[in-house]
């Protein structure tokens, strides 16, 4: 009756660089506007690596990483009442408050609310939930989805179909949602568009499924690893290109066999030097790249101003500018109305005792999504 805390099986990163460790650790119960959520499954995405590498300047440690999770809230705090116990959920690291100036913008997926602390690895209050021995852990994106176990503010929560797999639209949290919105929502490809697709991991590829759904008429994909080809493919690449083929830059190779330039193009990697060849193999007057890779400290993208003079634009997405309470539940729908698949970006699953596996397995160019089973 008394309890304040539970127990919970996590994986901890303890410091830049260093594997995960899976620790039992202490889950503080979920204070007003809190909800506590059962992590069923969670996929690692590449964001997750690139914090770990420690090349993120929000990175902070000791901390429970994962952003890509599907779950069942346990428990909720005082005044939450837009989910309860048993609701099955998706954590969202782009809250929705719906009141910030953000949300009422009516321009921006990027809710507020929370932003600070959860850049600091806090709850709203200003302090974490997480702990072991005493020494506090910090939390991730505000989800923290590698962890049995974690806790959300209320408006960090998409309410989902029951019925929806977990172990599959976990995806949805992160990934799949990131590449499919930044075509539909960021780009709004329409039907008949070029475009462009730079790495072909888990975001590019569900850019390549946004593009086919968008009716693009072609569809390029490029990577230096030509494994990730034939799934590519299989989706609707129309075209696949790998850079190391050529001995020009690869922006003059997209230009000439596009008459010009793509409608739309897509950096998909997180290089600040494909970001400027996406620009640049761009048509003139009208083309636009958007950045969805995520680069470390003290990168920067440099191009000719003249690009954008003779009208190129430079954009860049978030969450495929997805607003995740009002806007997740459909796409879950969608994907349970056969619109789209998730399992074939499921390369590899595992158990929390095997994450370690996943980020060996993405940095050796192995999968596409590895999903671990909490
Ligand atoms: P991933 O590792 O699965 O895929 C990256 C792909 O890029 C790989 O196939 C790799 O072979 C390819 N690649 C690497 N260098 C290349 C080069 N020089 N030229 C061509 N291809 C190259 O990663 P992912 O999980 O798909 O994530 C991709 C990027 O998107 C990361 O930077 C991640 O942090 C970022 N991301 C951003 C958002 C967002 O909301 N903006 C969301 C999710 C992920
Ligand atoms: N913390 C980094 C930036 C990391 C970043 O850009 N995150 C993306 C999501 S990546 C998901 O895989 C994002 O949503 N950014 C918007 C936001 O508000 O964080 C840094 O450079 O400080
Ligand atoms: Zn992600
Ligand atoms: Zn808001």
């Amino acid at each position: 009756p008394n309890q304040t805390h539970i127990k919970s099986k996590a994986a901890v990163a303890w410091g830049p660089g260093e594997p995960l460790t899976i620790e039992e650790i202490d889950v503080e119960l979920p204070k007003k506007g809190e909800v506590l959520v059962r992590i069923i499954a969670t996929g690692v995405c590449h964001t997750d690596a690139f914090t770990l590498s420690g090349e993120d300047p929000e990175g902070v440690f000791p901390a429970v990483l994962g952003h890509e999770g599907g779950g069942i809230v346990e428990a909720v705090g005082e005044g939450v009442s837009s989910v309860a116990v048993g609701d099955h959920v998706i954590p969202l690291y782009t809250a929705e408050c719906g009141k910030c100036k953000f949300c009422t913008s009516g321009k921006t997926n990027l809710c507020q609310a929370v932003r600070e602390t959860q850049g600091k690895g806090l709850m709203p209050d200003g302090t974490s939930r997480f702990s072991k021995e005493g020494k506090t852990i910090y939390h991730y994106m505000g989800t923290s989805t590698f962890s049995e176990y974690t806790v959300l503010p209320e408006i960090s929560l998409a309410k989902i179909n029951p019925s929806a797999p977990l172990e599959e639209v976990c995806l949805l949290g992160c990934g799949v949602t990131t590449g499919m919105g930044a075509v539909m929502n960021t780009a709004k490809v329409q039907e008949g568009d070029t475009v462009a697709i730079f790495g072909l991991g888990g975001i590019g590829l569900s850019a390549v499924i946004g593009a086919r759904m968008a009716n693009a008429g072609r569809i390029i994909g490029i990577d230096i690893n030509e494994s990730k080809f034939e799934l590519a493919k299989q989706l609707g690449a129309t075209d696949l290109i790998n850079p190391k083929d050529y001995d020009k830059p690869i922006q003059e190779v997209i230009v000439e066999m596009t008459d010009g330039g793509v409608d739309y193009s897509f950096e998909c990697i997180g290089n600040v030097n494909v970001m400027r060849q996406a620009l640049e193999c761009c048509h003139k007057g009208w083309g636009e790249s958007v950045i969805i890779g995520v680069s470390g400290a003290g990168q920067e993208i440099s191009t000719r101003p003249f690009q954008l003079v003779t009208g190129r634009v430079w954009r860049g997405t978030a969450f495929g500018g997805v607003k995740g309470r009002s806007e997740l539940p459909d796409i879950v729908e969608r994907y349970l109305a056969g619109e789209f698949g998730l399992q074939e970006f499921i390369t590899h699953t595992m158990g929390l005792s095997q994450i370690n596996d996943a980020f060996d397995l993405m940095h050796e160019g192995k999968s596409i999504r590895s999903v671990v089973h909490m």
